[in-house]
């Protein structure tokens, strides 16, 4: 794929691998702890200076503070802890955004974007924030300041210039707030267009198709309080220690409780073993808590197997003795039972327990808890999305539930624990590249112009029709296009083909250097900064993975007083697009955020009372936590027979996943370290199994190639140290976004479209 593009303007797609001198020991045995606190304190500092970090954080997820700009996780609906309310991680992503270094016009004038290009994404990213609008004329290779009345001129003008809409691309990432969102969708709608890629199509869209078509909800159905109170968590392809870092309280507090945990996994992260909780003293000097009762090390995209061999012998017990199932609950509530049953009676367990590569004792032991428990809640992430068969991984978590009755009960249910920590909210005011009936009518009611219907693309439609020459312009709200989306030259190609790319961002990232003929970049205010409209603070609101929205009110002063906020760069988009008289009045209710608030509350169900509730916060209604499937064929919910996955490997081939480490969000690299996997100062490093090592005449620290090939198309990452790790044998792990050259573009889940980023056949080749 390399070789097909063209480099325009000369840039990089991807950094040269440069190695920075790797350091490797034991993998940790806990997470958190006095560690997590000093390194936690090291990033604030040395990006805020010690007064600023400390004040802000102290600001940080409290009441009337500034939700964290991380993971979505959420916070304590009661009271909310003196000494800070944030992990580890909470305090990289603060640090990142209120880091007090600047890319300026100097900054521009100085690098090309040729140069730039050269950096490693750690580097792009450490340069700081972006102070001005800035544009890319066409045939030039540095950013020049424009203004922005400028800036939107020619936004609005290239986009009237388009054949049709839909040859605009919109594409969204999670961290906007939900009055920035809600505003954004509706400027596009009122464009003529549903080209709405989103963050969540390469993340949990999955969960979203799987739990909408067996549940009647894309959301999760447990609150924090559920965890705290159920008999069983299962924690399944997520790695909380790193991605969502105070979910281990909430483990804690479970087990101190009595609850079991069970861990599916093909590593054992260190969050999940053992937890330090660095709000608690005692756990300095103690061992901390034992987080996991039962590890199932399951092979890469073995997880229906594995599910399924739980549920055959847990169907043996309930033919033995009645009393595992419930059958109430199967009667009343589900559909498709009998389907389902028959299928499972089929199976050959020996077959599936050899499948998925999991000592059959662990899985009794998995049994043995599963069997009398009722309130189960099954907890995952990307481990269970990004495969080809995602939804179904999905729904077999799904069955298991509804076997057990554990939905729609206090202490059970469903939590697919969401990525970025707006992606929810956004979603639920409009993000939707597949329009609401029921919203759009409620658009043409309340503002009186009839939005546009038609389905528009996804993330990998977006990019093909780009590549393709049938989109020709591409704007982002937030993220890092180019090296988030899979098949990186192929993306890169497709951005570069356009007439115009308009990035808003807070930080300098890869996106902006693989531009279109002309691209623009727009700096908006973070999280954690103040928003004033004529002396006036505004706050914005959020939703968390649990279905809560509540307020966000920055604290900090902006990076520079030339930046505008979110909800105020897109009415101005849409102004100058639309023009003055159009009907709906964007600029009033940009400039008072409870206006959008307002309308939202007109539009979407669920938001009723928003203004009077935003500070106190309020959860969105959620007919799968109250056992309502009304929705649903024959007002059920549905039992699925999901296949199991046959990936037909070669002799010479692995199974990757491409992961995070602990010191990046994403496509932001934080730092160089993985500290709870041991490997320190490189990122360049993919995990193996030492038997695989031995019967590939590889030792530790040796340089390979990664080779993957779909449809007769080679695609390669150069240069990875070869690290020892306890993972399944002809299983791979290596972090993204370096390895996202090697997911192909037209593979993804079925049913959802996300890119296949957890399964990728690769070969390995030694240097
Ligand atoms: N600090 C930090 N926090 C983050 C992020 C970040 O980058 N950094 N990103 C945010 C976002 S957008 C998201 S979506 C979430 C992501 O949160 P996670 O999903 O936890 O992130 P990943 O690193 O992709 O980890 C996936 C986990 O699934 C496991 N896994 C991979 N394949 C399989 C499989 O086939 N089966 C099973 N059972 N397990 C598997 C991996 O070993 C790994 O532990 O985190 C959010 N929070
Ligand atoms: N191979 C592989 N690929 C993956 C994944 C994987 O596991 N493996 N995970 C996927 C997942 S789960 C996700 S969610 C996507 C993430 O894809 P994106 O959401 O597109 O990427 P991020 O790295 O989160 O975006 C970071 C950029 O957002 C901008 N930003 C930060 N805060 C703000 C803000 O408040 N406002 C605005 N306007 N901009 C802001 C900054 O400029 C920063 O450079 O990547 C996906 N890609
Ligand atoms: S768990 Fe997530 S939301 Fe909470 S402080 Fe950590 S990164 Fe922020
Ligand atoms: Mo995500």
């Amino acid at each position: 794929m390399d070789k097909e593009v063209k480099k325009e303007r000369n840039v990089h797609v991807v950094a040269p691998p440069k190695l920075t001198g790797i350091r490797l020991e034991d993998p940790s045995v806990y997470a958190a702890g006095i560690s997590g606190v000093k390194v936690a304190l090291e990033h604030a500092i040395e990006e805020m200076g010690a007064v600023r970090a400390f004040q802000t954080l102290m600001k940080m997820n409290q009441k009337n503070g500034f939700d964290c700009p991380g993971c979505a996780w959420p916070d304590p609906d009661d009271k909310r802890s003196v000494l800070g309310e944030y992990c580890e991680n909470g305090a990289k992503a603060l640090a990142e955004e209120a880091t007090l270094k600047k890319v300026d016009e100097d900054f521009f004038k100085k690098y090309s974007i040729q140069e730039i290009s050269t950096w490693s994404d750690y580097q792009i990213g450490k340069s700081g924030r972006l102070t001005h609008p800035m544009i890319l004329k066409e045939g030039k290779t540095n950013y020049e300041k424009i203004s922005w009345e400028e800036a939107f001129q020619i936004i609005g003008q290239q986009l009237n210039e388009l054949n049709s809409p839909n040859e605009a691309i919109f594409y969204t990432s999670g961290r906007s707030s939900n009055e920035a969102a809600f505003l954004y969708a509706l400027f596009i709608r009122a464009f003529g267009t549903n080209n709405m890629p989103d963050c969540s199509n390469m993340c949990h869209e999955s969960s979203g198709v799987a739990l909408s078509q067996t549940l009647g909800i894309g959301k999760g159905s447990v609150t924090l309080d559920d965890l705290h109170k159920a008999d069983v968590v299962m924690v399944v392809g997520q790695n909380p220690g790193t991605n969502h870092p105070r979910m281990l309280s909430a483990l804690q507090k479970l087990k101190n409780k009595g609850g079991k945990i069970i861990t599916i996994n093909p590593l054992a992260e260190a969050g999940l073993k053992r937890f330090k909780n660095p709000q608690k003293i005692k756990d300095y000097f103690s061992g901390g808590t034992d987080l996991t009762d039962v590890f199932l090390q399951v092979k890469i995209n073995q997880d229906v197997p594995l599910l399924k061999s739980m549920m055959y012998k847990l169907h043996q017990l309930e033919k033995e003795n009645g009393n595992i199932w419930d059958k109430d609950f199967i009667q009343s509530k589900t559909a498709h039972y009998e389907s389902f049953i028959q299928n499972l009676e089929q199976q050959n367990l020996q077959k599936l327990i050899e499948q998925c590569g999991v000592d059959e004792k662990d899985i009794n032991e998995a049994v043995k808890i599963l069997a009398p428990a009722k309130k189960i809640i099954i907890c995952w992430a990307m481990g269970l999305t990004q495969h080809k068969n995602g939804v179904e991984n999905i729904k077999e978590c799904v069955n298991l539930l509804l076997l057990k009755g554990s939905v729609g009960i206090e202490g059970g249910g469903t939590c697919p624990v969401r990525g970025h920590s707006n992606v929810q909210g956004d979603r639920s005011v409009g993000i939707v590249h597949h329009p609401n009936q029921q919203s759009s009518k409620n658009i043409e009611r309340v503002f009186g112009f009839k939005p546009a219907m038609e389905n528009g693309y996804d993330t990998v439609g977006s990019i093909q029709a780009m590549y393709e020459g049938k989109a020709k312009i591409f704007i982002s709200l937030g993220g890092n296009f180019v090296p988030a989306a899979s098949d990186t030259y192929y993306t890169a190609q497709a951005l570069q083909n356009c007439e115009l790319t308009v990035s808003i961002s807070t930080k300098l990232n890869r996106t902006h250097l693989i531009a279109g003929k002309t691209s623009l970049i727009l700096p908006t205010l973070g999280r954690s900064e103040k928003d004033h409209f004529e002396g006036k603070e505004r706050f914005v609101t959020v939703e968390n993975s649990m279905g809560k929205v509540h307020a966000s009110q920055g604290k900090l002063k902006p990076a520079s007083p030339h930046l505008m906020s979110e909800p105020d760069i897109v009415a101005n988009m849409a102004v100058s697009t639309l023009g003055k008289g159009h009907v709906v009045p964007w600029l009033e209710m940009a400039n008072d955020y409870s206006l959008i608030r307002g309308k939202i509350a007109e539009i979407i169900s669920g938001f009723e009372g928003y203004n009077k509730n935003a500070k106190d916060g309020f959860y969105l209604p959620n007919n799968a936590r109250v056992g309502d499937f009304s929705k649903l064929p024959d007002g059920k919910a549905q039992f699925t027979v999901c296949k199991v996955p046959d990936h037909q490997i070669k002799e010479n081939e692995f199974i990757l996943m491409t992961i995070r480490s602990h010191d990046q969000f994403n496509t932001t690299i934080y730092g160089l370290h993985d500290r709870y996997r041991g490997v320190f100062n490189e990122r360049r490093v993919i995990f193996m199994n030492p038997k695989d090592m031995k019967k590939n005449n590889l030792s530790s620290l040796d340089f390979i190639d990664l080779i993957s090939e779909y449809d007769g198309v080679k695609r390669t990452a150069e240069y990875f140290h070869v690290v020892p790790y306890d993972i399944p044998q002809g299983n791979l792990a290596a972090y993204f976004p370096e390895t996202n050259v090697l997911v192909p573009i037209n593979h993804f889940a079925d049913g959802s479209r996300t890119p296949i980023s957890k399964s990728v056949k690769v070969q390995v080749v030694k240097k």
